[in-house]
């Protein structure tokens, strides 16, 4: 199989509310969805990089030049497996969104190549549903909290996780454990807002009987998390600071992390997912599948995803209506009254793009050949793209 172009869309999507964090807030979706060509098949793919680098270092800006300049030299010649685009562009350092973004695109052609569901290539199970939670941003008080989280609550939603920062914790969570009782599960998200030296201040945190606390400290930490983690009975969740399954075996073998938050862009792709899938299946790691407020495509990649075996938590994987006023896939996901959301069925990631829609919501477009060359025997010393230029970047709202 080989590739003949890839084509990137800048898809600019308004929230229907703002998503507020500890880093910061967001009223408006924008994503690269890339799309990748050949043999007569179409493969789907998005970008969770971020408009500024608050989460990660990689912004859209970035995984752009990533693709054009970086990766597409590797993406000539022959393709027999999709696992090969891992090792291809592993000269590639860091830039795991936009790496994880084409391999993403690939793996769906791919399978639409074998008519098969993406899940099947993956290895995940046989199920038709998959059991979700939701992510709750900042509000502006406590009473307004509890009635969104009561809501989603009622709606099904199997978890809800409450964002949190300093000044924004323990008084929101106890008042919305009052409200909503013992019985429902809650978790923290604090996207690296604390340092060690509140330690003391997370004791606090113990009596909420929360399932976990994701990233409570920096984004680039493992040593200080599993010094907090020892004086919690409260398990750690790591998100940020996972890059691969080797972060993930240190973080574990620190006794930094008792719970794995795995998104596939924050790590590099499938092939690097799989990895840790693996690593938390044989050390009963609970595993759950992350999210970056992705349009239906990337929701559709990480519900394949979560039919592996070693996703034993409900993750952040919510339906179309809790982000959008209309998606931009033909058929969006709706929760289902028992709290899951339906994996497609059909080849590859089984859904597909509304051009009517993309029509309102894209303000850029480029597309780029892949050059006939050899096949790509891991070598790092291709030439840069020979189609890179530094245009004005102008990718409208
Ligand atoms: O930390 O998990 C996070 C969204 C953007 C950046 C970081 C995070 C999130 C979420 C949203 O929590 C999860 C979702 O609903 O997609
Ligand atoms: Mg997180």
């Amino acid at each position: 199989m080989r590739l003949e172009e890839i084509q990137l869309q800048f898809i600019s999507l308004p929230l229907k509310t703002p998503f507020a964090t500890s880093f910061g807030r967001e009223d408006t979706k924008r994503a690269w969805i890339i799309t990748v060509r050949g043999d007569g098949i179409e493969g789907y793919a998005e970008s969770v990089a971020s408009d500024l680098p608050l989460y990660s270092e990689e912004t859209h800006a970035s995984v752009y030049y990533a693709i054009r300049d970086a990766i597409i030299p590797h993406l000539q010649g022959n393709i027999r497996d999709p696992r090969e685009i891992s090792l291809r562009l592993q000269s590639i350092r860091g830039n795991r969104m936009a790496k994880a973004a084409v391999e993403m695109a690939i793996w769906d052609w791919f399978a639409k190549s074998e008519r098969q569901p993406l899940y099947r290539l993956l290895g995940g199970r046989e199920v038709d549903r998959i059991p979700v939670g939701v992510s709750i941003g900042i509000q502006d008080s406590p009473e307004q909290l509890g009635a969104v989280a009561e809501s989603y609550w009622k709606q099904g939603y199997r978890r809800l996780k409450i964002k949190i920062r300093p000044g924004w914790d323990v008084i929101p969570l106890r008042m919305l454990r009052a409200r909503l009782g013992d019985e429902v599960p809650i978790m923290a998200d604090a996207n690296s807002a604390y340092r060690l030296a509140d330690r003391d201040h997370f004791k606090e945190f113990e009596d909420l009987h929360l399932m976990m606390i994701e990233q409570p400290l920096a984004y680039d930490d493992i040593v200080d998390h599993a010094t907090l983690a020892k004086m919690l009975s409260t398990p750690i969740c790591l998100d940020e600071s996972i890059h691969s399954v080797d972060d993930a075996r240190k973080a574990w073998e620190l006794g930094a992390l008792g719970i794995i938050n795995l998104k596939v862009g924050r790590v590099g792709g499938y092939a690097p997912s799989l990895a840790i899938e693996a690593f938390a299946r044989q050390h009963h790691i609970p595993l759950w599948c992350g999210g970056m407020l992705e349009t239906g495509i990337g929701r559709a990649h990480n519900l394949h995803l979560t039919t592996l075996a070693g996703f034993t938590l409900p993750g952040d994987t919510s339906a179309s209506d809790r982000y959008f006023w209309q998606d931009i896939i033909t058929e969006p996901f709706a929760l289902n009254a028992d709290g899951t959301l339906t994996v497609p069925t059909g080849s590859g990631i089984g859904v597909d793009l509304d051009p009517k829609r993309m029509q309102e919501v894209c303000t850029y477009e480029e597309t780029w050949k892949i050059p006939v060359g050899q096949d790509d025997h891991l070598n790092p010393h291709l030439n840069i793209n020979p189609q890179r230029r530094f245009p004005e970047l102008d990718l409208g709202r």
